[in-house]
């Protein structure tokens, strides 16, 4: 069984990220999520509008994912790895090098990002009350 591992914030959850789940799990048979608990978002500067616990649920819903763990640390990578027996690791190229250092444990992807579409311009988008599909 061929298993893929990702992280990431999933708040306000898009269509880009379910085209990277969807493309993530098109790599294997098993795709696990790890998501970033609102702790260590403080440190990534994110305030999210769902709370891990929701991001959580909304993310088990989806089709792609088989398994959601907590991100915790910057630190943990190399651990999960080995621990859920990962075969590739994948991300966003916004990523792209930063977790070369997984090449010593997992494939390492990182996947082109989906164009016009993240959760700070949907944030603004409703704040704005700006028309939608402008
Ligand atoms: N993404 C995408 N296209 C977009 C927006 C996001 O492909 N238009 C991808 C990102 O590249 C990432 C995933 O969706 O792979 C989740 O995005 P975020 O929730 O913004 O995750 P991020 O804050 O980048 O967290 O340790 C890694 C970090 O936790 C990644």
């Amino acid at each position: 069984m061929i298993k893929v591992l990702t992280y990431g914030t999933f708040d306000l959850l898009h269509h880009g990220h379910i085209r990277l789940l969807e493309r993530s799990r098109a790599l294997g048979d098993h795709l696990t999520v790890a998501v970033s608990t609102d702790q260590f978002n403080l440190g990534k500067g994110k305030m999210c509008a769902y709370t891990y616990e929701e991001r959580v649920h909304i993310l088990k819903a989806v089709r792609y994912v088989d398994e959601v763990i907590p991100e915790e640390s910057w630190e943990q990578k190399i651990n999960d790895v080995k621990d859920n027996d990962i075969d590739i690791f994948v991300i966003g190229d916004d990523w792209e090098g930063e977790f070369d250092f997984l090449k010593e444990y997992c494939e390492v992807l990182y996947l082109p990002r989906t164009p016009d579409i993240s959760t700070t311009q949907v944030k603004e988008k409703l704040a704005n009350n700006s028309r939608w599909n402008t």
